[in-house]
């Protein structure tokens, strides 16, 4: 097989959405090659916002185009590869499947970056580690200097995800209720949507390679707290011996208990953010201000997350009539419902 037959991305191991989509070009068998690389790829074009990972498709006329944004890359790769799905079938599950994947994505991230940014020993491991993905070859002074390069830059932008001293508790919390509730689920079931994975399982693994598998902090905590959430995020990097059918994905008439718990800890901490924020941005405010299980957040507005929150509304708005009442009937009393009225 000739390299321009092969899906190309770029990305390094340390970027969780770039985690997230080998996990989902594996389990799809999608012949694929990574270029590790943190600033693109040399001879590809460069995308508009350099982000990882990046993808390079051909366009209609054959040329090839950097591509970013994982949720509709897996979209795309629906499109252009069948069987071995990531998304369910079922539109109503699929729209569970698609939060559970934007919570990963968009809040489990504030977990991954706070832990990493904020605590000495996850600095230090980061500032060390990250840089020799991309240049091992070097000396020790040159890996170090790029490590404090990194870790300079990446610090102040823990603001952009909102970690801040008003926040640092909640964002803790969280993540601490989170592996409670997945360790909850994996007691019983495979996936977070049945005995095979979505798109959600993938989001929600890129953030975990990080947070239950590198950085020390958060470590510590999932191994102690969560001994299979820690393996399913080993296990999660290669399912493609996996042989899934439409049975396994659950009937979203009857979710179990565990499903409707963890989206109950979306729609507690990630639900009341994705609508004030989405306020701040119409309203072209410099703040979002809002509370969050009963504490102030407060972080600048995040227009990326609007377009997830339409997405979302979107994927709700296209369901017919008896989709939409099981959609309605697994989202009662999650506090996800507001999202959709
Ligand atoms: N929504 C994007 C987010 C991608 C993203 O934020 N990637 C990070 C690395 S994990 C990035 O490239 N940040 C900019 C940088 O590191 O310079 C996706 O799903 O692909």
């Amino acid at each position: 097989m000739s390299g321009s037959d092969l899906v190309t991305l770029s990305g390094v191991p340390g970027s969780p959405y770039t985690r997230k989509m080998l996990a989902v070009l594996r389990y799809r068998r999608i012949p694929y090659r990574l270029i590790l690389a943190s600033h693109g790829a040399a001879g590809l074009p460069q995308p508009k916002v350099s982000l990882l990972p990046t993808f390079y498709f051909a366009d209609a006329a054959g040329e090839m185009q950097a591509v970013t944004d994982s949720t509709p890359i897996i979209r795309r790769l629906e499109g252009m590869f069948a069987g071995r799905s990531a998304r369910p079938s079922n539109p109503a599950l699929a729209l569970i499947d698609a939060i559970f994947e934007d919570y990963g994505d968009e809040w489990l991230t504030k977990a991954m970056f706070h832990y990493r940014w904020h605590f000495e020993a996850d600095i230090a491991r980061a500032a060390a580690v990250l840089p020799a993905w991309r240049m091992s070859q070097t000396s020790d002074a040159e890996l170090k200097a790029a490590g404090e390069m990194i870790s300079g830059r990446q610090i102040p932008r823990l603001r952009y995800v909102g970690s801040n001293e008003k926040t640092w508790d909640l964002i803790e919390a969280s993540y601490v209720r989170y592996l409670d509730a997945m360790e909850a689920h994996l007691r019983s079931h495979r996936f977070l949507l049945g005995a095979r994975p979505g798109a959600g399982d993938f989001g929600v693994y890129g953030q975990l390679t990080q947070l239950a598998c590198f950085d020390p902090t958060p470590m510590a905590l999932t191994l102690e707290r969560a001994p299979r959430v820690y393996a399913w995020t080993t296990g999660m990097e290669d399912q493609t011996g996996l042989e899934p059918t439409d049975a396994d994905w659950f009937d979203p008439a009857a979710l179990p208990a565990t499903v409707k718990a963890l989206l109950a800890e979306v729609g507690r901490v990630y639900a009341p953010l994705l609508l004030a924020n989405a306020r701040a941005v119409q309203a072209g405010l410099d703040e979002v201000q809002v509370e969050i299980d009963g504490r102030p957040w407060v972080q600048q507005p995040f227009p990326y997350q609007a377009k997830c929150l339409m997405w979302l509304r979107e994927e709700y708005a296209a369901l017919d009539a008896p989709n939409r009442a099981t959609a309605d009937a697994a989202l009662k009393d999650t506090g996800l419902e507001v999202l959709f009225r």
